[in-house]
């Protein structure tokens, strides 16, 4: 007996470490970066506590109506705790917890009617973001599977899909929200002070779903206005001819769009600054020039299905090649 609690002790363990590993990080709802998030950790906080209580009194009550004295028996037997414990009880909390969870959606909302939000269009494509910034002169700016913000300033993002349903979902800073095909939906936080935050996409899209995220960066005020007018430029011209040579000839430009250059594609992910962003693949691998190799020419095995063509017909150097083009393009 000793000895089977004692090997079921170690598996539950070891569940338990990699359950709360989960709970800390760059992609937690407990992070609470926010005012927005804030506010909805502490909603879960106070449903969580409301309902151990809960059940710990139900628990109370079950044990005493089984095994308590007489007296207790029969009073919680009686029609009156009835109407008190089984309608007016869940009646009123439940009612209490709506007007709360009303009032912390409406947090988001007031976000909505701040002056001069910082503007981004977000489309969910199976398997990856299509970023689109907008600019106060209206013009547009396109990036990819990185979302840039400016600290202490409200944020906008208008939530699309190209396809099916996805969810956007950046637990540091705010709630989930769906994309949906033909439908705008709209986000509105603060992220409080700069930092790097991890997204994810939380509405099952397809095969490649769970390989579906981003990074969020909040950024001071003035370095993103740096940021923003560096990423409005074209790519600069290319160190490394062969490669971009190479990413014109093999029709990589058909899908993809790198500004200044012939490539113009529409398809995939704006590469203009590649090179400049955290992630590859929607935050599967980090960004380095070994990391392009491994994409180019093993993109099916990392993420499969995903809708670029398969390209595992380039030498190794040509792939050098077209690994430090792209890691190039900053
Ligand atoms: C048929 C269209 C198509 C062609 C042709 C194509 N790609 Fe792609 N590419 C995509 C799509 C779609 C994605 C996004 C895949 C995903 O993450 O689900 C992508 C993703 C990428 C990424 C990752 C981008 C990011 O934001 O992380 C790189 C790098 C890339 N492609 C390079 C290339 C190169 C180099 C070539 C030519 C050898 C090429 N692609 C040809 C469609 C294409
Ligand atoms: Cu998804």
């Amino acid at each position: 007996m000793k000895t089977a609690v004692f090997r079921l002790s170690i598996p539950c363990f070891l569940l338990l470490v990699v359950t709360l590993a989960g709970c800390g990080g760059e992609q937690s709802a407990f992070a609470g970066l926010g005012p927005v998030s804030s506010r909805i950790s502490l909603l879960m906080w106070i449903m969580f506590v409301a309902a151990v209580l809960i059940t710990v009194f139900i628990g109370l009550l079950l044990c005493v109506s089984i095994a308590g004295p007489a007296g207790w028996r029969e009073r919680l037997s009686g029609e009156k705790s009835i109407v008190w414990g089984g309608i007016v009880f869940p009646a009123a909390t439940l009612s209490v917890l709506l007007i709360y969870g009303f009032s912390v959606l409406r947090a988001g909302e007031t976000l909505s009617r701040a002056q001069d939000p910082a503007r981004i269009l977000v489309v969910g494509e199976q398997w990856w973001w299509r970023v689109v910034y907008r600019h106060a002169d209206g013009r547009t700016t396109e990036s990819a599977n990185e979302v840039r913000i400016p600290a202490g300033r409200p944020v906008e993002i208008e939530l699309l899909s190209a396809d099916v349903i996805h969810s956007f979902w950046l637990p540091a800073y705010a709630g989930k929200v769906d994309m949906i095909p033909g439908h705008a939906n709209k986000l509105h936080f603060i992220a409080d002070k700069p930092g790097i935050v991890r997204g994810q996409c939380a509405e099952y899209c397809g095969g490649a779903h769970a390989l579906m995220a981003f990074y969020a960066v909040a950024m001071a005020p003035a370095d993103y206005e740096a940021w923003l007018s560096k990423e409005q430029s074209d790519a600069r011209p290319a160190h490394e001819k062969e490669g971009e040579q190479l990413f014109i000839d093999s029709g990589c430009g058909g899908c993809h769009t790198v500004r200044g250059t012939k490539a113009d594609g529409k398809i995939g992910p704006e590469l203009t600054h590649v090179g400049s962003r955290l992630s590859l693949g929607a935050g599967i691998l980090p960004n380095t020039p070994e990391s392009f190799m491994q994409w180019i020419s093993r993109h099916q095995t990392l993420k499969p299905d995903n809708l670029m063509l398969p390209f595992d017909f380039f030498s190794e150097s040509e792939l050098r090649s077209l690994a430090t083009y792209l890691n190039g393009l900053e």
